[in-house]
């Protein structure tokens, strides 16, 4: 398929502009589409009806004519109404970087609560469209097999309605059941004490494959590895294993990646996985240090992580594919830092940031990113030797239930307690410390 591309952009954002449609140009490629050609315009408002102004429109129709386009993919997100009169004015399909990632997503879509979030993202999309779908299908020559129980009296669209409507109820509460089972979980995990440590990043900066190295490294229960893959949006689904270093238990999370623009609809509804990232207790921001993009990249993730509420989590930075880095990009850190100190708040500026540097391809630098994650944990996660009186049933009920145990002694009147717990118990077994033997992490 031969795709034309449009983008807008007010008038000095010429940077923006190519950058975004480099990206858009990316994810098309994903599905196979071939870009034959960009289109943009500078423009201060979209037009409502058109999205493009008038010029540019038949503009447009020329180069559909010249390139032998089949599809036109707009840069923005395009109303109902602009969607349909374009399509008519042109007559050609034409959809937006909504409904591209949508397709992505669908295409790539393999567990259940992946694929449920896609189906129930991409009803919500197709309701107000729903003369579009139609005419998609008579132009494909043939109605979707849901959808083509015609009844008395209805109107087809208001049947399609009526389906769709139905089905994202249905998808509504299945998911409600699932992201139940999901808090629990997390809760549990809580409870125990096991920190939760999310990698996060651009698509495609080697999250998978960090975790895979990582799981490499210190894995306790043969824990399985995840997919790495190199394309767009590899992975969609949060996995999570448990790993172990230095007797710290954590759970490590992989997550979908990031692009910019993400569209509403989507941050709404399938970022909704990101749920673990959220609750995380650390955030590993994973940057390709050898993408041309890799600062805006940076940005991008942080920008989203604030969007789902989850900035102010403590974070480090390990930057991946230094096996491609050419000389030119050694400034990026500081860039990093730069953007560190004039956008996040105080309350999470540590004195000192911690970045790890990391070749997947031959593990180079993972034990030291093993080592930076455990440093930040331990400010939170405190290692602590006790000696709780046996008369003491309360405390041991509390270490038992809530902190994680490295090892336990049974003495005559006490019992010794190796211990990592979280911050929020100290007060509590203060005084239960080993006497020489204080603040051992
Ligand atoms: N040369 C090199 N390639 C790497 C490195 N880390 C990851 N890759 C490659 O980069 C591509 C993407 O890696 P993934 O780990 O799947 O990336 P991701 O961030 O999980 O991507 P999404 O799940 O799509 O968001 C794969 O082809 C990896 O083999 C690295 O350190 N060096
Ligand atoms: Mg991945």
């Amino acid at each position: 398929m031969r795709a034309i591309l449009v983008g807008i952009t007010s008038k000095n954002d010429y940077f923006d502009i190519d950058y975004s449609l480099h990206e858009l140009k990316k994810l098309a490629e994903t599905l196979d589409y071939d870009i034959v050609y960009n289109v943009r315009q500078a423009k201060t408002k979209p037009d409502p009806a058109t999205f493009i102004g008038k010029g540019k429109v038949s503009e447009l129709k020329d180069l559909i004519d010249l390139y032998k386009a089949d599809i036109i993919i707009f840069d923005d997100a395009l109303s109902p109404a602009q969607n349909r009169n374009l399509e008519q004015i042109l007559n050609i399909k034409v959809i937006d970087r909504t409904y591209l990632i949508l397709e992505i997503f669908n295409v790539r879509a393999s567990t259940k609560e992946a694929k449920y979030e896609i189906a129930l993202a991409r009803y919500r999309y197709l309701l107000p469209r729903i003369g579009l779908l139609r005419e998609e299908e008579s132009r494909n020559g043939g109605t979707s097999g849901s959808m083509s129980n015609r009844g008395s009296g209805e109107t087809q669209q208001e049947l399609d309605r009526r389906h769709l409507e139905n089905e994202i109820v249905k998808l509504e509460s299945e998911l409600k059941n699932i992201r139940q089972q999901k808090l629990n979980q997390i809760n549990r995990r809580k409870k125990n004490s096991i920190p939760i440590v999310s990698l996060v990043g651009y698509t495609n900066a080697g999250k998978s494959s960090t975790m895979n190295s990582l799981i490499d490294l210190l894995n306790v229960n043969d824990e399985k590895k995840v997919l790495e893959k190199d394309c767009l949006f590899a992975t969609l689904d949060t996995y999570s294993r448990r790993l172990k270093h230095n007797n710290l238990n954590f759970i490590l999370t992989d997550t979908i990646g990031f692009v910019s623009k993400l569209p509403t609809t989507l941050i709404n509804s399938f970022y909704f996985t990101l749920e673990e990232v959220i609750n995380s207790d650390l955030i590993v921001y994973v940057v390709d240090i050898s993408s041309e993009y890799a600062l805006k990249e940076f940005e991008i993730t942080y920008k989203v992580l604030e969007l789902i509420g989850a900035s102010q989590i403590p974070f480090i930075v390990s930057f991946t594919k230094i096996d491609k880095l050419s000389n030119n990009k050694t400034l990026l850190p500081s860039q990093i830092l730069g953007f560190i100190s004039q956008n996040i708040k105080e309350d999470i500026k540590y004195k000192e940031y911690s970045f790890a540097f990391i070749d997947n391809k031959k593990g180079i630098g993972i034990r030291e990113l093993a080592d930076i994650i455990f440093k930040a944990l331990s400010r939170n996660y405190l290692h602590l030797h006790l000696e709780v009186p046996y008369t003491d049933g309360k405390v041991i009920n509390l270490i038992e239930e809530h902190a994680q145990i490295v090892a336990k002694t049974y003495l005559d009147s006490f019992i010794f307690y190796d211990i990592y717990t979280d911050e929020l118990y100290y007060p509590i077994y203060l005084k239960y410390e080993e006497k020489n033997n204080q603040n051992i992490a």
